[in-house]
């Protein structure tokens, strides 16, 4: 059976997970922490997570994945049918991914894990994320899916990486730097989907293991 492997407060690994329940796959989940440990690096040569095992062998980057899951199992399609408007799917979540979270990324350090993030990685990543969170408001539509009338693989994707993106800007900068975009509202609508409700679920008891393991 297709196994996701890594853990469940990783936003990459729900990303994965929902496009999973969303369509409905039987899979199992293996807990794999990013430790650096030899074993981990011979299945993800980055030590990154999260990764398929699949009965055709391993695959390594979340959307990689997805892409496997739509061509695999094509019922319950997260991609429209014609090819401009999937390509527009893939532009949100490429936009959403390198230009927000990756950049966002950047302050997980303090924001989240008790470190420290020098004043200029600050004031640089701020200036990025308010150029780049203008310029993802041209490309969504939030009506009521990020990208139109239709759930799609970048509503996966949006529900995963925009409450960081936001909380993270809150807690460095006192202000949500997404606050120009309708994302509460949105994202409060997809957390009433089974599929992200189990997602949530999973990672609030993966998070509190977290914690239990630094105590
Ligand atoms: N581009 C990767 C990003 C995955 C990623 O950054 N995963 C994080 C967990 S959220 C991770 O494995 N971090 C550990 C590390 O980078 O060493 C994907 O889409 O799968």
């Amino acid at each position: 059976m297709l196994k996701i492997c890594g853990f469940a407060a990783s936003n990459y690994y729900n990303k994965v997970k929902m496009a999973l329940l969303e369509k409905g796959i039987d899979f199992e989940e293996e807990l794999v922490w990013t430790n650096r440990a030899p074993e981990l690096m011979a299945r993800s040569p980055l030590g990154k997570i999260p990764f398929f095992e699949t009965e055709h062998g391993r695959l390594r980057e979340s959307q990689v994945m997805l892409d496997y899951l739509e061509s695999a199992y094509p019922e319950k399609p997260l991609i429209p049918a014609d090819p401009f408007a999937a390509a527009q799917v893939r532009e949100i979540i490429t936009f959403m991914e390198l230009h927000l979270e990756l950049v966002a990324r950047e302050l997980y350090a303090e924001a989240f894990f008790g470190g420290k993030v020098s004043d200029e990685v600050k004031e640089r990543t701020r200036k990025l994320l308010a150029r780049n969170a203008k310029a993802f408001g041209t490309l969504v539509k939030f009506f009521p899916y990020i990208a139109g009338a239709e759930f799609t693989m970048a509503d996966c994707a949006g529900m995963v990486h925009l409450p960081l993106v936001s909380m993270a800007s809150k807690v460095i900068y006192g202000e949500d730097l997404l606050a120009e975009l309708p994302t509460r509202e949105y994202v409060k609508m997809l957390s009433e989907r089974p599929s992200a409700q189990r997602v949530n679920a999973d990672r609030k008891l993966n998070q509190e293991m977290m914690k239990s393991m630094v105590k």
